[in-house]
Formats: structure tokens, sequence, C-alpha cells
């Protein structure tokens, strides 16, 4: 539907505001960019990968958007957020790297759910979700020695624009408000806070807190759970916890064992 209001209803992102409330001194983002349209914003950030941490880069519409495993993520422009940052905690010993992930999950679902009243469970490892429907995604690629974060979330996007049956948006979830200047602020400000902490741990989830905070959000533990390997039988088991390198732990027919987030290609629910 080409409504000439559709606009009105997707105000553009505020650079020059979102830049003053967020590169502070001292802080962790020094600089923040949004692009009309871009291809993806990781693969941005990948490039640029070598410089220090802490830039920020949103694109209004993004027309290569990647999830995990060739897979993609697409909305339409102005209706959601497609950020992406670059964290190089290099004192945090690369096995714990893994957790980068939850903790932007963490964030992420603290951020949505303070502003907007929608309450927010997290999948393991890196889904937002409403109900059974996804809400956001999140990517952790390493490029160089960095890790790009990239996270997507859906915010004004109406039923007949979901790109696949099981999305769901902050409009379509009753959201109190689906302002992204804020959202974008509140989600920043949220990352910095937990990667800060996590990482003056030395990238110790249980010391700083990370941890508890994800268990209490995450929906996958405690759960019974088929997940799919890449060229390996299904292992079917009850989630039981999250590992210290932030690999979700399944409890089997053939004892415990960890999957990491980039090995998985589902987590369902078992019946
Ligand atoms: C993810 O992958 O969920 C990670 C998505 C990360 C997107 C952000 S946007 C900013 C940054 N720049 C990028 O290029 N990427 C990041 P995965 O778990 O593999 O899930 C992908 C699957 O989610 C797709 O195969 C679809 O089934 C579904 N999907 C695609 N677009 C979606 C949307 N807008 N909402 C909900 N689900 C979606």
């Amino acid at each position: 539907m080409d409504s000439p209001y559709k606009d009105l209803d997707r105000p553009p992102l505020r650079e020059a505001a979102l830049r003053r409330a967020l590169l502070v001194p001292g802080g962790l983002w020094r600089e923040l960019d949004v692009l009309p349209e871009t291809g993806s914003t990781n693969a941005d950030l990948a490039n640029r990968a070598d410089e220090a941490e802490g830039l920020v880069l949103v694109a209004e519409s993004q027309v290569a958007g990647r999830g995990r495993l060739d897979r993609r993520w697409t909305a339409p422009p102005r209706s959601g957020l497609a950020v992406s940052m670059t964290l190089a905690p290099n004192e945090v010993p690369v096995a714990r790297w893994g957790w980068l992930p939850l903790l932007a999950g963490v964030a992420a679902a603290s951020a949505v759910s303070r502003f907007t009243g929608v309450e927010v469970r997290l999948k393991w490892p890196n889904d937002l979700l409403v109900g059974e429907r996804k809400l956001a995604g999140i990517l952790a690629e390493r490029a160089g020695s960095s890790v790009v974060l990239g996270i997507g979330l859906n915010v004004s996007l109406h039923e007949e624009e979901l790109p696949v049956p099981t999305a769901t948006s902050l409009l379509l979830a009753g959201a109190e408000s689906t302002d992204r200047d804020p959202i974008l602020r509140a989600l920043l400000r949220e990352v910095e806070e937990w990667y800060t902490r996590w990482r003056l741990a030395g990238g110790d989830a249980q010391a700083c807190g990370l941890a508890t905070a994800y268990t209490d959000a995450c929906a996958t533990i405690g759960r019974r759970v088929r997940v799919e390997l890449p060229a390996k039988p299904t292992l079917e088991g009850t989630a039981t916890g999250i590992d210290d390198e932030g690999r979700l732990l399944v409890a089997g027919p053939e004892g415990q064992v960890a999957v990491g987030a980039g090995d998985v290609v589902h987590v369902r629910p078992a019946g």
C-alpha cells in the first residue's frame, strides 16, 4: 500500500539528536551514523573492524540484512531499527565472547520492556520474543580483533508487512510507544551499561550478574528442546542453563551437551 501518509507514521531517525545524547565524553560510543539505505550494517562495520571500538551504524533501510547461517533479515524502510556496533573486549578471554550476543539480548529486552511496556522474553541464542513470535534478532560476527553486534528490531510493521508469519512488531504487540529515537537511545545505553559491567568482571557472566539476568529473561531454559545442528543428528533434551562461554546446555539421552550459537541451525520447543 503506497500511502502518502506512511512517512508521517514513520518519521526518520534524528541523527544529530542521537549523537548529542549518546556520544558523550568517557562513554563507549564514539561515532554514530544513520544511513538512508545500505546492504547490511553488520557488513559495513566489519570493514571498519580495525578501528577502535564504539562505532554505531544505523540504517533506515537494509537491502541485504544478514541473519545467521546465510539467512536474511528483512523489514520495510523505517519500520524498525537496524543497528550495528563494534566492540573489542580485548582483556576478556575470547572463549567468553560467546556472551556478547546474549548480553545484547538482555540489554535489548530490558530497554524495550521498560520503554514500551511490552513483555519480552529471550529465546536462546539471539531472539527477542513476544509470546512465541519474533520481535527482534541479533547477529554477532567476529571481524579482525572486534565483534560486530547487529540488532534488528521490528517497531511499526503491520501484520501484512511481516516478512514471516512467526514475526511480530512493537505496534502489533500493543506498545505504549513506537518512537524509534528514544528506543534506540535506551537500547544503546543498556548495551553500554551491561558491556561495561561484563568487561570489568573479565567477561565472567556470573560475577557481573549477566548470567542471572539472562536466565531470568530466557524462555528456553527449563524447556524441552530439539536442537538442529548442521551435519549431525538432531539433539533432543532439556535446556538446563548457559555455560561460562554462553553455550546452551542441553541434557539429553547421552548426557549433557553444550551447543554454541554459531553451530545451531534451529532450537525448537520439543513436544
Ligand atoms: C537473526 O538471525 O535473527 C539475526 C538478525 C540480525 C539483523 C540485524 S539488522 C542490523 C544488523 N545488520 C545485519 O545485516 N544484520 C543485523 P536468525 O536467527 O538467523 O534469523 C533469521 C530468520 O528470521 C530469517 O530466516 C526469517 O525466518 C526471520 N526473519 C527475517 N526477517 C525478520 C523480521 N524482520 N522479523 C522477524 N523475523 C524475521
